[in-house]
């Protein structure tokens, strides 16, 4: 799976390690193979040419890390880019019970492989499970569901001999209450291609079963097509998620990179191979890990991002040391602590911290204090000496907050300033949680 795409970019990868510097050119270059590799993987053009643009922007527009290779810094950028693309805010099934899944697809994506597969593990993850044979299509197909969910031991609900679908649905409606179902999963009849009559059929299917996931299976071979496959069913059913077939199967498997960009329609599963085991959860993190060459692409993420905290505190000791500390500054490092980590985590650090242990700060009291500074003038800002009786009554009207609370904040701040003065004068003295 995704091989090609592999190969290419581990070769890339190989030569970007070896740049000492990231330049406007060097940058063009590797951006330039990415785009051919991402086309020779049946990536959609119109993704591809945004992917790389917007590597390059952020490429360009990052600060280079001092103790990280240029050319592994760039790769950190393009790894979180591609998990970015197939990453979506669903990515599980809908928690509602009793569940109705129901399976479209093109004929032979896998739609009925995939339905015993999800079945089986919808039944590892402890529900009571049932397959329903709606393909009254093929006769063959109530035998081949039937037979694959012998193997696992979940029931078919199938029709009778000349029942219709609405009655054949509404027996299987009452069946699955009796049989305390938790979850019922719905393979459907195949589509040759786009057909309109069976897009209907469809449609009326998905009227009658009501069901809470549509999952339109898509075969990864299918590469660019898949995406209007999944547009047009889109457009007659509410799809729900996405389950890639035969990942296992493709070399190129780009489709996996455009189509929840361009259709929206999230990638929840994806089949990895004939074994009825063989369904994994989609997870985009792990799949571009594995694309990145796994083991080498973990240890350099959070190489970059152990750099990134470092420079973070390394800035905040210079201006503490400048002894131009002033109230404005401390909004801002208390805003960078709280992106860096538990706030309590690093001063528990600082053995001499006034207050330590009652320093935690939680976003609400942050937003306080946010608004405490807010109302300050720049001057108080800079030199809160001068904050007397008349100002503080200011501050506290225009910020919403109490004198009381203002005077234990200033508190607080003076507390923190007289540590500084005295860590400042020391020769040589490291914080201890700014050591390198
Ligand atoms: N290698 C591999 N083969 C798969 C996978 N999923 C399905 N297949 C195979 O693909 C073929 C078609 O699968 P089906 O499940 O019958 O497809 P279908 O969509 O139900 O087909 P119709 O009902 O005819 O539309 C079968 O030979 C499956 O074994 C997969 O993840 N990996
Ligand atoms: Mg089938």
């Amino acid at each position: 799976m995704l091989e090609l795409l592999q190969q290419k970019l581990q070769s890339l990868f190989k030569n970007l390690r070896g740049y000492g510097k990231l330049s406007e050119e060097n940058i063009s270059g590797a951006i330039r193979e990415i785009r051919l590799a991402l086309l020779a993987s049946d990536v959609h053009i119109q993704v591809v040419k945004e992917i790389c643009e917007e590597v390059k922007q952020k490429a360009l527009g990052t600060k280079v890390l001092e103790s990280i290779r240029p050319g592994d810094q760039f790769i950190k950028i393009f790894h979180d880019e591609l998990i970015e693309y197939l990453a979506a805010d669903k990515t599980g099934l809908c928690s509602s019970r009793p569940l109705k899944i129901l399976l479209c697809g093109l004929n032979g994506s896998g739609k009925t492989t995939t339905a015993a597969k999800l079945a089986l593990w919808c039944k590892k993850n402890r529900e009571r499970v049932g397959l329903v044979a709606a393909d009254l299509t093929r006769p063959a197909a109530i035998e081949q569901l039937s037979k694959l969910a012998s193997l696992v031991g979940i029931t078919v609900y199938a029709p009778k001999e000349s029942e219709r679908l609405d009655d054949f649905l509404i027996r299987v409606d009452s069946q699955s209450v009796q049989d305390r179902l938790s979850v019922i999963i719905y393979d459907t009849a195949g589509r040759l291609d786009l057909d309109e009559e069976l897009l209907e059929e469809l449609r009326h299917l998905h009227e009658l079963v009501c069901p809470q996931e549509v999952l339109i299976v898509i075969d990864s071979a299918t590469g660019q097509k898949g995406v209007d496959v999944v547009r047009a069913f889109k457009e007659k059913i509410p799809l729900t998620g996405l389950i890639l077939s035969k990942f296992d199967g493709d070399a190129r498997g780009g489709a996996a990179f455009s189509v929840k960009k361009v259709t929206g329609v999230p990638i929840l599963f994806m089949g990895t191979g004939e074994k009825i085991e063989s369904l994994e959860v989609f997870r985009p993190e792990r799949l571009v890990d594995r694309l990145f060459g796994f083991g080498d692409i973990v240890s350099l993420v959070e190489k970059v991002e152990a750099q990134v905290k470092e420079e973070s505190i390394a800035e905040i000791e210079k201006k503490i040391r400048s002894k131009q500390f002033g109230l404005d500054d401390f909004l801002v490092q208390m805003r960078m602590l709280k992106k860096l980590g538990p706030l309590e985590q690093l001063f528990s650090y600082l053995p001499q911290f006034p207050g330590k242990g009652q320093m935690t700060i939680d976003d609400k009291k942050l937003k306080r204090i946010e608004a405490i500074v807010l109302s300050m003038t720049p001057e108080e800002r800079k030199n809160p000496d001068i904050i007397n009786g008349k100002r503080k009554l200011r501050i506290s009207r225009g910020s919403g907050t109490t004198v009381a609370e203002i005077n234990e904040f200033l508190k607080r701040f003076d507390a923190v300033r007289k540590m500084i003065k005295k860590f400042s004068t020391k020769e040589g003295f490291k914080l201890p949680f700014f050591k390198n």
